[in-house]
């Protein structure tokens, strides 16, 4: 396979190289100190302890996230687009991510042809998702669908077989691959499902991996092809340490498969202080509307409502960042395509009067470390827009995308050798002593 196979190829030459490396350093150097942890991060969530490798983005709390060194306006220009498209397709950013280089237009064609040779989902996922009651949150379903999937995985298979440590990586590729390219057909499957009475839209193989994905959903029209592929790639990665990729790759490190590991980090992503925020962000905005009897509430009425929000002990969803101090890049670039291709809906100048009024209250509360718009603050209005209007499954589209950062480092972390995750945790006693 590896023959090929030209990515995973490259892959391959590329890991080795810096596993390699990394072993020298580590028998040579393994005491050298890189850091110190301060009482504070260890009841704080351990916000900026340096204890992971992730090789596919970087998240730097003024300018945001680069994937291999390109932000996202940089990947907007670089990446290879489909046709005229003016957006990146995100087999671009899956490539740059894996092998640290941008692909050419061939390489990309290659991989979302590969992706929809590998998109049949088996039968018995189908079954496994009809035999759940439809209200189940399809963040529920997703992370169910991807898990019954299990059974097919190669790398659970072949260590079942005795596999040999050095082919782990090979194994982890092949799953991360397959995995990726039935996503959304899983994706697509629950919403026709659960919003569309079953009414399932077959696969287009000619369309790329985003483009599919929209035209399997049923929304209609080039610019939501666009707006998917644009969404697919912004949501990949934010390096190692934000939930949903930390426990794939806390998962991962048991040897659990992919398939394992990543409907776990689906879990996580499920949370309302991750992203599940893009749900609650839009929920947050209509019962606004709803409660003020307008769709184009005032920057006062706005401001109003958010002292309403705080003073109930709630947080503003879509606002601060665990490294972020800044706006979110990513925020910035979905701001951008909707001044681009979206002339008149108030949904969006809803979401744009918001930003003008939450970053001063936020400051104001003189406890919030970002008061600015994360990634989860501009997505559902855009969604509303194109008429995917169903609030509960936006996490899914986060998840879809999310699967290319998280299984590319996956990858990694097997090709390196990487050990099980064990970090040391302490008593409160032991930790009011040591600074009592
Ligand atoms: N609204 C109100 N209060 C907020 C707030 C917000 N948007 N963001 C932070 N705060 C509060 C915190 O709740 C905390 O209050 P307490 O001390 O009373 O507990 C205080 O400000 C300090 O928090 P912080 O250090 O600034 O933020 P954290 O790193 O602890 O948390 C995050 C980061 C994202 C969980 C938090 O900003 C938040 O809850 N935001 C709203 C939910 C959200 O948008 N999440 C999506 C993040 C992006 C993603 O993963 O998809």
């Amino acid at each position: 396979m590896s023959n090929i196979d030209p990515l995973k190829k490259k892959f391959e030459t590329k890991s080795e190289k810096v596993r390699v490396e990394l072993r020298k350093y580590l028998k040579e150097k393994g005491d050298a100190k890189i850091d110190e942890v301060s009482f504070a991060q260890v009841v704080g969530g351990m916000r900026g302890v340096k204890s992971m490798i992730w090789e596919t983005s970087q998240l730097d709390p003024e300018e945001g996230i680069r994937f291999r060194g390109y932000s996202i306006p940089e990947l907007r220009k670089v990446l290879p687009k489909r046709n005229e498209g003016k957006e990146p397709l995100p087999e671009g950013l899956f490539w740059l991510m894996l092998v640290g280089e941008l692909p050419t237009d061939d390489q990309v064609s290659w991989l979302s042809a590969q992706w929809a040779k590998r998109a049949e989902i088996p039968k018995h996922t189908e079954k496994v998702l009809e035999a759940l009651p439809a209200d189940t949150h399809p963040m529920t379903q997703f992370s169910t669908a991807i898990l019954s999937l299990q059974s097919s995985s190669e790398f659970a298979n072949r260590y079942a077989e005795g596999m040999n440590k050095s082919e782990y990586w090979e194994a982890t590729y092949e799953d991360s691959m397959n995995l990726i390219a039935r996503l959304p057909r899983i994706a697509a499957y629950i919403y026709r499902r659960v919003y569309h009475n079953g009414d399932h839209i077959a696969p287009d193989p000619k369309l790329d991996w985003g483009g599919n994905f929209a035209h399997m959903l049923g929304i209609k029209g080039e610019d939501f092809k666009s707006l998917m592929r644009l969404y697919l790639t912004i949501h990949a990665d934010h390096e190692g340490g934000n939930a949903s990729a930390h426990t794939t790759h806390l998962v991962g490190s048991t040897l659990s498969d992919p398939y394992l590991a990543f409907s776990a980090a689906m879990n996580a992503l499920a949370g309302p202080l991750h992203g599940l925020a893009n749900q609650e962000v839009i929920k947050w905005i209509f019962k606004m509307c709803e409660s003020l009897g307008t769709n184009s509430p005032s920057k006062e009425q706005i401001a109003d409502y958010v002292q309403k929000t705080l003073s109930e002990g709630r947080v503003i969803p879509g606002y601060g960042h665990a490294v972020l101090r800044q706006p979110d890049p990513r925020f910035v670039a979905q701001k951008k395509f909707a001044e681009e291709y979206i002339d008149d809906s108030d949904v969006v100048e809803t979401v744009w009067k918001v930003y003008e009024v939450v970053p001063d209250i936020l400051k104001s509360l003189g406890k919030v470390k970002n008061p600015w718009p994360n990634v989860d603050a501009h997505s559902g209005a855009l969604l509303v827009h194109y008429g995917l209007n169903q609030f509960s499954y936006y996490t899914v589209l986060f998840g879809v995308s999310r699967a290319l950062g998280v299984l590319s480092s996956l990858c990694w972390s097997r090709a390196l050798g990487l050990p099980l995750e064990r970090p040391k945790s302490v008593t409160s006693e032991w930790l009011l002593n040591q600074v009592r």
